[in-house]
């Protein structure tokens, strides 16, 4: 065996361990460990019985993600299941953690399955843009029917086990020793004569489908989780299971596993679990920096940031002070909040005990001294450096000593916020985005003085209220924002071009975006874009005369975006549904006459290279000036934070999947266009120039 599969035998009862930490993973040593536990256990003439079981937090997790793209060494998955298949007696597996994707079908290759009572169950390889490619497609309806199958593979979400005993994926939950229950059911089944209850022997059951299910199940999928290749590939491989004989359904699994393994959607979608992962990794933090005890949060501000970001502490159970200047908009925000859990409560979503345990932790103020006590402060105050500067003196005024004291800033200067505090190594930025108890992104924004203690205690605070943390420097709109103001600005520049409002929006939609700019701008609301202007313009910022020239107009026009009822689009009273307005077309053609634009078609090819590279080349220059950590933080922000899309990893692994040269051909191509907002990023034509890709950094 390997060191990381034991094998040992008791009163005719083999205990096979896998103990591969940190989750049990199938490695290469534990694949082909189990080929030979089985094999012995199965040539041992002692042995009556087998039990598999994992050491550790959880059994199996899955194959070893780490493995993929590099040549498989034998024995494969599948090789070592078909074995476990061929094993004459009776195998129990016991479950305890997660059994995941190769995981929960190497329980499906054994005969009978025991739970620990907080045992998770799931096929998650969907979400790495795979399907189940060691018999799971097949086993699992065998085992729970069809629908409940496509259900758990296309969703790839965990099942608990009182539900997995409950459709049939295990037999039995443990009551005290999962262990110790494993080898009585063992000894029961061998004492009982039982036979192997193999998955591959049994039917599927898919007799109350009729002709067109199938089809509709991929309509369904396909709306529901638009551009994905993976899910309709599990859809196929399960109804390949109701046509075809077991080894053939494993044989047309393989194969569109095998597909999809190389493709760009499971690279992209396996790039951003690791990039996930790798993102709470600080450089030059060291491990053992201290964590301070965040155990109550103070909230300045309870319009909706404010009110979200107290609901994502209330979640994970930390007492929320929300402060607000006049009791009538603190009213307003303690009924927001408590309104959210009422509405999550109705929808099922919590218990009625959850939900009022939650709002109970919410209280209000109109007294910055009830922050005396709180281990940290949030403000969410408007975007003015005169108001925060007024905050940050009064916290610094009552808040005690080790307090950390955040702001929710996207568009301040950190530092010069931290400046009037008499701590500036205990401020810290941290940029929820609206709506703020949804959105997974939080940038963790490290001022000059930030220490190393607040730093780390953001980024565990960031997954302890579920959010994904992004470390990000001090500079104008930090990593996501600053990013996005290339976007907006090509947006602009398109329209008067002759690209319109709907072409623009199609054209990016259908690349993957959750929205398009034109639609976003609207949402968000013209007007906000439209006070920046005035702003910088007044402190003689030098604005190009195409910038805003469309949505000033539209501002001016009292058309400021969904909440006046009209922007770029039209919407009827109470829907959001945009409906494109020749009005606009007019100011739009207007706006480019005056500009000396000469308007032309445009492709939906060039409309997303205008406004997806320039994503790209300022995340360079945020690499360069050391704002990011790494290209696959930037990924995480815009997958996380603006809706870029799951299955093409990111705008860098997106850039890296076109090819930096092709990208960089298409940047000077605009820069001989437009001049110098277009000029390449050094860090950009440095990786040209050494053949490289932001994967290589
Ligand atoms: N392979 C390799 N490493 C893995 C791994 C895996 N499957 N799962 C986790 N890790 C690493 C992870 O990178 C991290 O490393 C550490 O373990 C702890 O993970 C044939 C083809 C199990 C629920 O998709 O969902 O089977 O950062 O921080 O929050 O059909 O990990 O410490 O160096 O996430 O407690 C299918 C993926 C694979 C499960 C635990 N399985 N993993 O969550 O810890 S494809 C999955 C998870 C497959 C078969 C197909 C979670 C977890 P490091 P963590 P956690």
């Amino acid at each position: 065996m390997s060191e990381t599969v034991k094998y040992e035998t008791q009163d005719g009862i083999a205990l096979i361990s896998v103990n591969n930490p940190p989750v049990n993973s199938l490695s290469h040593p534990v694949r082909s460990g189990l080929a030979e536990a089985f094999s012995a256990a199965d040539r041992d003439t002692e042995v009556e019985a087998i039990v598999l079981r994992c050491e550790g937090r959880t059994f199996i997790a899955g194959a070893d993600i780490t493995e993929f793209g590099k040549p498989m060494k034998a024995p494969s998955l599948p090789d070592v299941l078909s074995l476990m298949d061929s094993v004459g007696k009776p195998i129990v597996a016991a479950l305890h953690g997660t059994a995941l994707g190769g995981g929960l079908e190497t329980a499906l290759s054994c005969h009978y399955r025991i739970a620990a009572p907080a045992a998770r169950v799931g096929l998650p390889e969907v979400r790495l843009g795979l399907l189940p490619g060691a018999g799971g497609t097949q086993r699992l309806p065998r085992v729970i029917g069809v629908e409940k199958a496509l259900d758990m593979i296309v969703s790839g979400r965990q099942v608990k086990a009182a539900e997995a005993l409950e459709i049939g994926l295990v037999d039995r939950i443990a009551v005290t020793d999962l262990t110790e229950e494993a080898i009585a059911f063992a000894r029961e089944l061998a004492d009982s004569g039982a036979a192997p209850r193999r998955c591959s022997e049994q039917a599927v059951d898919s007799g109350a489908l009729d002709a067109g299910f199938f089809d509709r199940y991929r309509q369904a999928t396909a709306k529901r989780q638009r551009g994905f290749e993976a899910p309709q590939a599990c859809i196929d491989a399960v109804e390949s299971a109701t046509r075809l004989p077991f080894t053939e359904g494993l044989e047309a699994e393989r194969e569109l596993f095998v597909k999809l393994i190389s493709s760009p959607q499971s690279k992209a979608q396996r790039h951003l679990f690791f990039a996930d992962r790798e993102a709470s990794n600080v450089a030059g933090l060291p491990k053992e920096t201290p964590i301070r005890e965040i155990g109550s949060v103070g909230v300045i501000g309870a319009g909706t940031m404010g009110a979200g970001i107290a609901i994502n502490f209330l979640n994970a159970g930390i007492p929320v002070t929300l402060l607000e200047v006049q009791q009538e908009a603190l009213d307003r925000g303690l009924a927001t909040i408590r309104n959210y859990y009422q509405d999550r409560r109705k929808k099922g979503r919590l218990t009625a005990e959850q939900a009022d345990a939650c709002a109970a932790l919410v209280t209000g103020t109109l007294d910055y001294a009830d922050f005396a006590g709180v281990d940290l402060v949030i403000e969410a105050v408007f975007e003015s450096m005169e108001i925060k500067h007024q905050v940050f003196k009064r916290l610094d005024e009552v808040c005690r000593p080790g307090a950390i004291l955040a702001t929710n800033t996207s568009t301040l200067n950190v530092d010069e916020i931290a400046a009037v505090t008499g701590r500036p190594e205990d401020v810290v930025g941290l940029h929820f985005f609206s709506p703020a108890q949804v959105m997974r992104l939080l940038e963790v924004v490290r001022g000059a003085k930030t220490c190393d203690e607040v730093l780390a205690t953001s980024m565990k605070l960031a997954g302890r209220i579920g959010k994904v943390g992004v470390v990000a420097g001090v500079c104008d709109g930090f990593i996501g924002n600053r990013m996005l103001k290339g976007y907006g600005r090509e947006a602009g520049t398109l329209l008067l071009e002759g690209a319109s409002p709907v072409q623009i929006d199609k054209a990016v939609h259908q690349f993957g975006m959750a929205m398009g700019p034109i639609a976003m701008s609207d949402l968000a609301g013209l007007d906000v874009g439209y006070r920046i202007r005035q702003q910088r313009r007044e402190r003689g910022d030098n604005i190009p005369a195409s910038e805003g020239a469309v949505a000033d107009r539209l501002v001016e026009l009292g058309r400021l975006g969904q909440k006046s009822g009209k922007g770029y689009y039209r919407y009827d009273a109470g829907s959001r549904a945009p409906i494109p307005d020749p009005e606009v077309d007019d100011v739009i053609r207007e706006a480019a006459a005056e500009l000396g634009i000469e308007r032309s078609q445009i492709t939906d090819d060039e409309i997303v290279q205008r406004l997806i590279y320039p994503l790209v080349n300022e995340a360079a220059l945020i690499l360069e000036e050391g704002i990011a950590q790494r290209p696959g933080d930037i990924d995480v922000v815009w997958v996380n934070g603006y809706g870029f899309p799951v299955y093409r990893g990111g705008p860098m692994c997106y850039a890296d999947e076109i090819g930096l040269p092709a990208v960089l051909d298409k940047i000077r191509e605009f820069q001989s266009r437009y001049g110098d907002i277009w000029k390449p990023a050094p860090l950009l034509e440095r990786l040209v120039a050494e053949n490289k890709s932001f994967a290589d950094l």
